[in-house]
């Protein structure tokens, strides 16, 4: 199928009409916006042909790659069927319940911290909204209002709203908007690469950023903490994959003071770790889990909190009213998009294949690629990887940050058909779970391609060590 654009003319309309999200407008308006065309499978195209491997799910959230006809004919179908009811007035719709209750049978069941409901909304940051609501509802409920702090980390990202960007811990989010919002507080992230201390071990290093989270409760006061949210791994952070017993860690902490917590799972659930859930990959068991971006593969907005049973039962039980929800909640089409794209992951076993085949596939390969003179190290779990570029392998020693390596490494990927995410120096990638190993290993003579033509560049301008 070929799409017939006029380049010229939308990006002069672009520029005339549209702000794009964490954009430079002006900037922007000055270059001109690559137009995206068209997609299929694991490729985009832009207006002006370019073929470009989108290492990047879109963002995050094309799990089960572009161009599949059963999305658009379960969307077509809802539309013609009931496009649009709300679910405020006592009324529900079909696809919203069958969603929720399918959501609910893929969570693994673990005593108090199991999944029976879910509360839709449309986006991540939406559905933190929603987070913060529950969370301080159900302390409120249960005789403790002064519970109202949410303890987060230093680069996460939890979304854009008011809430959103106050619990992501992205200093640049926070200087726009007086952000965060009151009651909201930040803990360092289990970065060992920045974080670690000279001649600790990475062990060591998982059970003291966890213990920042001890220090913080103490500080506060346990009864004045509600919650602490986080991902999994962190993905806009940069790929941030915590050292392996620093989960265990966390779950005893908040055991031991009573508190809520929440996974973040916008990035992580429907298969990116192989798993259906990230809280599974890494063994703990929150009580809330946000999701978005992958239940519908990104092909229609929706994302939603899973509300483990033990807030279920409070807000069910001891509630009456809750005061919020969202035109969209349980939005017909979205909900029948997303169980078709479910439906799909099951069938072609995604979160299996990514743990037993291209997973450990990836793995092996990003090991080649840390074999890279400029690459400090590379990190992956499931279908995300990340890698540091440094200035000095053998040391470790990263490049300043003026210098914006990442940037020109990102820059490389764009002009020879790849899209790999820059953050700061480490260039990571999340592709769709449905590769085959061939687009494997083509994806990875890319990233090879681009790590070399960088290379030349940062040696010619003498930033080497
Ligand atoms: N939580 C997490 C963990 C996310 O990754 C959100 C919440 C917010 O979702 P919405 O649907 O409101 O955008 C996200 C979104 C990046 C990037 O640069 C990542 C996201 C969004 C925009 C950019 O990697 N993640």
């Amino acid at each position: 199928m070929s799409t017939v654009i006029d380049t010229a003319q939308i990006r002069a309309l672009d520029s005339a009409h549209f702000l794009h999200p964490f954009t430079d407008f002006k900037d922007l308006a000055a270059r001109g916006a690559r137009v995206m065309a068209r997609a299929e499978d694991i490729y985009v195209w832009d207006s002006e042909g370019n073929k470009i491997l989108d290492a990047m799910s879109g963002l995050w959230c094309v799990n089960v790659g572009y161009g599949r006809r059963e999305l658009a004919d379960a969307a077509h179908r809802q539309m013609m069927t009931l496009p649009y009811y709300n679910s405020f007035f006592q009324t529900t719709n079909v696809p919203a319940v069958q969603l929720a209750a399918k959501l609910a049978a893929l969570a693994p069941k673990a005593g108090e911290r199991s999944f029976q409901h879910v509360f839709y909304s449309s986006s991540g940051s939406e559905s933190n909204d929603s987070n913060v609501r529950m969370v301080r509802r159900y302390w409120d409920l249960l005789g403790q209002p002064q519970r109202k702090v949410i303890i987060s980390r230093l680069n996460a990202y939890h979304g854009s709203t008011m809430a959103g960007a106050s619990l992501g811990g992205m200093s640049g989010m926070h200087a726009q908007g007086d952000l965060p919002i009151p009651n909201i507080t930040h803990i360092g992230q289990p970065y060992f690469f920045e974080n670690g201390l000279p001649g600790e071990d990475e062990s060591a290093f998982g059970l003291r950023a966890a213990g920042w989270l001890e220090a913080k409760i103490l500080e506060i006061g346990a009864d004045k903490v509600a919650a602490f949210i986080a991902e999994p791994i962190q993905g806009a952070g940069g790929v941030i994959i915590p050292p392996a017993n620093y989960w265990g860690e966390i779950q005893r902490i908040v055991d031991k003071y009573g508190i809520l917590l929440i996974s973040d799972e916008v990035i992580c659930a429907f298969g990116r770790l192989g798993t259906w859930f990230g809280y599974e990959k890494f063994g703990y068991r929150p009580d809330l889990v946000t999701f978005a971006k992958a239940v519908t593969s990104g092909y229609i907005p929706l994302g939603g909190v899973m509300v483990g049973d033990r807030v279920a039962r409070v807000l069910i039980e001891k509630g009456g009213e809750f005061n919020h929800g969202y035109t969209y909640s349980g939005h017909p089409v979205a909900c029948a998009v997303g169980l078709a794209n479910l439906a799909i992951m099951e069938r072609e076993q995604l979160p299996q294949r990514v743990a037993s085949d291209v997973g450990p596939y990836l793995a092996r390969c990003f090991e080649v690629i840390g074999q890279h003179p400029l690459v400090g190290s590379t990190q992956t779990c499931g279908f995300m990887a990340g890698l540091v570029l440094v200035r000095d392998k053998e040391r470790q020693e990263a490049f300043a940050e003026n210098l914006s390596v990442g940037m020109l490494c990102r820059a490389h990927c764009f002009k020879n058909g790849l899209i790999m995410r820059a953050v700061g120096d480490r260039m990571i990638i999340a592709p769709p779970l449905t590769m085959t190993h061939a687009q494997i290993d083509e994806m990875v003579a890319l990233v090879l391609r681009c790590l070399d033509l960088t290379y030349q560049d940062v040696k010619k301008n003498g930033w080497l060590a």
